[in-house]
Parts: structure tokens; sequence; C-alpha cells
């Protein structure tokens, strides 16, 4: 029997992949949990417990005592917030991990998915159509904590036989849930002001192109890999996973297409730097041989479903 916990449920992913897996495997068998003290409205159909992921003792408890069979573990600080606290980031960022990985070693746990990024990436890294395997010197602190996690992932895997799974993700566009203080944030809060003034300032430049995904994408493809057979699974560290790349200037000009009054204009800060290190384009042959990985979501589809499903009440 199928019981599930998401750690860090309460953010950008974790709001719907509770939702998909509740449909798919039923309410009862698929616990939420975060810092919050309440559950976030929208997964109240369901188990909730507050559970803080640098508890190692309570996260352990929980997880024997309630038989959980797999978790999600998606609680971190990311890219732009992180860079503002990098001690506690990287604390954040790789004890949980620990603490879940042991859990799986012991076998308390048959399976564990654990996101990556394309922040794994550098400025050394090939910029266009990124390979799996290549360069990789990440020069922020949420970088080097996610390479080191995808590190300790294979290592897991490999030593252990821990059956851990996960998947780099691009930026990721969704309306159902506000994104939590990366870099790629921009390409959510755009469709937000566009709905709101018709008009937005970017914090990255007008040709900053980055790796971006719909979110109905990056849940699919999340389960799809986490409901493969586990031969199919043969990258231990992290799967890339390509959707559309995309720069604000085009962005803008898609939402252009329904809104034509829509104005951008531009004020780049910290994150541009960020950005900037980060690759344009990504190769992802692997996850397409090995588990049948396919994109539904281009940029003007996903432009479009934006567009139509953003609700201004929901601005920070
Ligand atoms: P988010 O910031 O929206 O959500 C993170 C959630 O974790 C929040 O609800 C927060 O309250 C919770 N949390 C923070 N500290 C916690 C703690 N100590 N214990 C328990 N919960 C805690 O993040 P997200 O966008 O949903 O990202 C989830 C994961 O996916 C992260 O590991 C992130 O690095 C990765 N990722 C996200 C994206 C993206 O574009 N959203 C892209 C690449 C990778
Ligand atoms: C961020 O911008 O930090 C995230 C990511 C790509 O990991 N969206």
């Amino acid at each position: 029997m199928k019981k599930v916990l998401i750690i860090g449920a309460g953010g950008q992913i974790g709001t719907e992949l509770v939702l998909k897996l509740r449909e798919m495997f039923g309410n009862e068998n698929i616990i939420a949990s975060d810092l919050k003290d309440e559950c976030p409205s929208l997964i109240q159909d369901g188990p909730y417990v507050k559970m803080d992921i640098m508890d190692r003792a309570f996260v352990r408890n929980y997880i024997i005592e309630n038989k959980v069979t797999e978790v999600y573990l998606l609680a971190a600080l990311l890219s732009a917030t992180a860079e503002k606290n990098p001690d506690f980031a990287w604390r954040l960022n790789m004890e949980g991990l620990f603490t879940i990985l042991d859990l799986a070693k012991e076998k308390h746990l048959q399976k564990v998915f654990w996101p990556s990024s394309i922040a794994v990436f550098g400025p050394t890294t090939p910029r266009v159509n990124t390979p799996q395997y290549t360069v990789m010197e990440p020069t922020t602190v949420y970088g080097i904590s996610k390479q080191a996690g995808e590190r300790w992932c294979e290592y897991y895997a490999n030593k252990f036989d821990v059956d851990v799974r996960s998947i780099r993700y691009p930026g990721l566009i969704s309306y159902k849930s506000l994104p939590g203080g990366g870099t790629t944030d921009y390409a959510v809060d755009i469709f937000y002001k566009a709905k709101e003034t018709q008009s937005f300032t970017s914090f990255l430049s007008e040709d900053t192109r980055l790796p971006m995904m719909f979110m109905d994408d990056a849940i699919r493809g999340t389960i799809e890999l986490m409901e493969t057979a586990k031969e199919n699974v043969k990258i231990r560290s992290s799967y890339k996973l390509s959707g559309c790349d995309i720069t604000p200037a085009e962005l803008a000009n898609e939402i252009r297409l329904h809104m034509p009054d829509f104005h951008i204009d531009y004020a780049p800060d910290f994150r541009q730097a960020i950005a900037d290190s980060w690759p344009d384009s990504i190769d992802d042959s692997e996850a397409q041989e090995h588990w049948g990985w396919k994109p539904n979501f281009d940029a003007k589809s996903l432009v479009k479903t934006m567009l139509e499903n953003v609700q201004v009440s929901a601005v920070k």
C-alpha cells in the first residue's frame, strides 16, 4: 500500500503535486507537510502535518510510526532567497536530504523523490542544448547545494541501493500557487501584473534566455519518473527536463498577442548575474529515451493557459 509524504507541500510545486497524487492514489494516502501552521487552503482535502525538515528526530519518528513508503522532499531555499542567507540555505538544502536518504538506506522508505535544478550548471557550462554530462561549476549557494545533493543521491543509490529519483527542473510557471524566491519567478509574476495593470518591470534583461516549463508538465514528468519501473531509472543523480526556452521580451510579445496594450520595461537586479550563469536551453534526450518523457506545453500554449487562469487576487 502506497503512503506518500510530501515535505514542503505548501509551495509552488508541492501544492499541485499533492492535488495530482491525491487524484491518482486517494486523499488519505497522500500526506502533505510543511513548516506552515495552517494547511494551505487548496490542499485541505486530505491529511496535513506541520513538520520542520530540520527536526531530524521528529521527521524520523513520523515516517517510521506512520509507515510512510515514499517521500517527495521539496523543502528548500531557492536561488534568490538562498543568496541572502547562504549558511542557512546550505544547511536547509542538505540536512533534510540526509535525513530522508538515511531513512531509505535503513529500508524505512521504498522510494524518494528529490528535486534538483538547472542551477547545478554554471558560467563554464555549454549554454545551448546543455547535455546531461558536462562541465558543472555552479556559482550560487543554491546551485552548489543542488549539485552536492545530486552527488549524494547517486552515492546512496550505488552504495546502499536507495531508490532515489530526481529531476533538474527548469523555471516552473504556474497559476495555482505562487513561486517562492527564485530567479525564474519573473516568468510567473509577469502574468499577474499583465492582468492587474497591463504593465510589468522585469528584474531580468530583455534578452535573458532561460529554460522554462509549465507546471502541468513538471508534475506529470515527476510522477511518470516516480512510477516507472526501477530498471528504467538509469540516472540516479538527476534527469534534465526541457519544456521551452524564452526571454522576457519574447514572453512579453506572446502576451501582447492576447493583450495588445501590455507594456514591459527592464530593471535588472542581483538576479541577473544568477540568470547569466545558467543555460539558455536544455537537451533532455536521456529522459525521453529512458522513461518516455515528452513535454505537452510550448511557449504559446503556456502563455494562453496562464492568461486564462491567473487570478489577480493572488498577487503577492
Ligand atoms: P517553494 O519555495 O514554493 O516551496 C517550498 C516549501 O517548503 C514552502 O511551502 C516552505 O514553507 C517549505 N519549507 C521551507 N522550509 C521548510 C522546512 N524547514 N521544513 C518543511 N518545509 C519547509 O519551492 P518550490 O518552487 O515548490 O520548489 C520545491 C523544490 O523544487 C525545491 O527543492 C526547489 O529547489 C526545486 N525546484 C523548483 C523550481 C521552480 O521553478 N519552482 C525549479 C527547480 C527546482
Ligand atoms: C530558481 O529560479 O531558483 C528556481 C530554479 C530554476 O531552480 N526556479
